[in-house]
């Protein structure tokens, strides 16, 4: 049993926290918010995530999870805090590293020999030893690797599965000295089934990076072939699900751009840490952040125009059986469309809150001349298309996310447009 210190109480701090305080740990959960702080302190959750109510309740009830404003002395420190991408020149983004910055300040206050300093948040490369381990050094005295312990451990988790994939997972767990990644390992070996695999903390750092922008680059790669699919006349999507019976290859699908707080920020750490090398990464951003005025200027081409237009949009989270619309291509599609002047009607059963009016299923239908299918939720693969051609002033489809059965769509009446595909001549 240890006294544990987290440091930010949101998606993956609040689990990882409340998971550690059931295995026996003695947990301070410590936010700069003081509703999140108290929400917590009543064994409540403000946050949705499937079976953390019960976890967090159970947590505090027994007494080993409690929530605080500043962090107390303690024998690990775990930073789970935001670090979001902002604009840090034309067209280029970087990380906003400040809460980690203050996340060690406030802990520096508490620090002591001996103590454990883990890293989570999804860092830039050389975070954990140049703002961690130096700022601990520079306020305390305390060198990493001898008189404390710090590691980075980035968390790998998917939203709606987090508290499962916590504990499953294998874990990168990156030291700033070989002692460090030891002492880690030790803690995550404590409560977690999947593998710890150590290495330094810089190579952590970077696993982290480049899983997600592997598939950025995977997903420009998939978007592009849309486009040579549409100028030269076949089907991207068949061409990817029959390359993809070779053992050894695993395209991923076009779609209306990348969204999430993930895979749309990560390669612009990478890219933020050597600009002049990162030259695909950069591309590859630039191809899947382009694609929403790219589905905007090909819907205006067939449609002959958008003015005034009325355009059904289908799926502002920005991906399927989700609520997170966070950097959802969704919302750009949308606001080029009203740039334009269409008529645009968004209809999302997952989504409830939102930037722009939402409507309900019927009311988004109602004399659209298109429906724009822009996220893969399941349900709307269950769309009845006589009823949907029924509403709609003119019966026309073009669906982003392939989820619709074409068959079914065209014997309705629809003229079926589809991601990756060129316009038949006629239709
Ligand atoms: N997308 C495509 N084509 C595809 C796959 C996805 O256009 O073939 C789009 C989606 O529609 C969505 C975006 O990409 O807009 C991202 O969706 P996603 O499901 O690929 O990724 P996330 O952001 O929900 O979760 C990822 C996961 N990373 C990997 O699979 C390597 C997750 O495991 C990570 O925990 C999470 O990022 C994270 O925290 O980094």
């Amino acid at each position: 049993m240890q006294s544990i210190c987290v440091l930010g109480l949101g998606y993956i701090g609040l689990p990882t926290a409340s998971v550690l305080a059931t295995h026996g740990h003695q947990v301070l959960g410590v936010d700069v918010n003081p509703s999140v702080v108290d929400v917590v302190n009543q064994g409540k959750i403000h946050i949705e995530e499937p079976g953390l109510n019960t976890v967090v309740q159970a947590a505090t009830r027994s007494g080993h999870l409690k929530a605080a404003l500043a962090p107390q002395p303690a024998d690990v420190f775990i930073i789970a805090v935001p670090t979001p991408c902002v604009p840090n020149g034309e067209h280029t983004f970087g990380a906003d590293m400040r809460a980690v910055r203050s996340a060690t300040e406030a802990l520096c206050e508490v620090v002591k020999e001996g103590d454990l300093v883990i890293l989570e948040s999804t860092s830039p490369p050389g975070t954990t030893a140049d703002i961690v381990a130096a700022t601990i050094q520079a306020r305390t005295g305390l060198v990493a690797g001898q008189g404390v312990f710090v590691a980075h451990c980035p968390e790998r988790v998917l939203p709606g599965r987090i508290l499962h994939e916590l504990i499953d997972n294998d874990r990168v767990i990156g030291g700033v000295t070989p002692a460090c990644a030891e002492r880690a390992s030790r803690l995550y070996a404590g409560f977690i089934t999947g593998k710890c695999f150590q290495t330094d903390a810089t190579t952590a750092e970077m696993v982290k990076l480049m899983e997600n922008t592997y598939r950025d680059v995977n997903i420009a790669l998939a978007n592009e072939l849309a486009l040579i699919a549409e100028e030269l006349g076949f089907d991207a999507n068949e061409v990817i699900t029959l390359a993809n019976r070779h053992p050894r290859v695993h395209l991923h699908r076009p779609g209306p751009g990348v969204g999430g707080h993930c895979i749309s920020v990560d390669p612009w750490f990478v890219h933020e840490a050597a600009p002049a090398q990162a030259r695909l990464i950069k591309l590859a951003r630039d191809i899947n952040h382009g694609r929403p005025e790219q589905v905007v200027e090909t819907l205006r081409q067939r449609m002959g125009s958008l003015g005034g237009r009325r355009v059904a949009v289908f799926g502002v989270a920005y991906k399927g059986n989700v609520d997170d619309v966070r950097e959802s291509p969704s919302t750009d599609i949308i606001r080029l469309l009203k740039a334009h002047d269409a008529q645009v009607t968004i209809y999302d059963p997952h989504v409830h809150q939102y930037e722009y009016d939402l409507s309900g299923l019927r009311e988004a239908l109602d004399g659209a001349e298109v429906l724009l299918m822009t996220t893969g939720h399941d349900e709307f693969a269950f769309l009845e298309p006589n009823t949907v051609a029924e509403r709609m002033a003119s019966p026309v489809v073009y669906d982003l996310v392939a989820i619709l059965n074409e068959a079914r769509w065209t014997e309705a009446g629809f003229t079926f447009w589809k991601v990756g595909r060129r316009v038949n001549p006629g239709s």
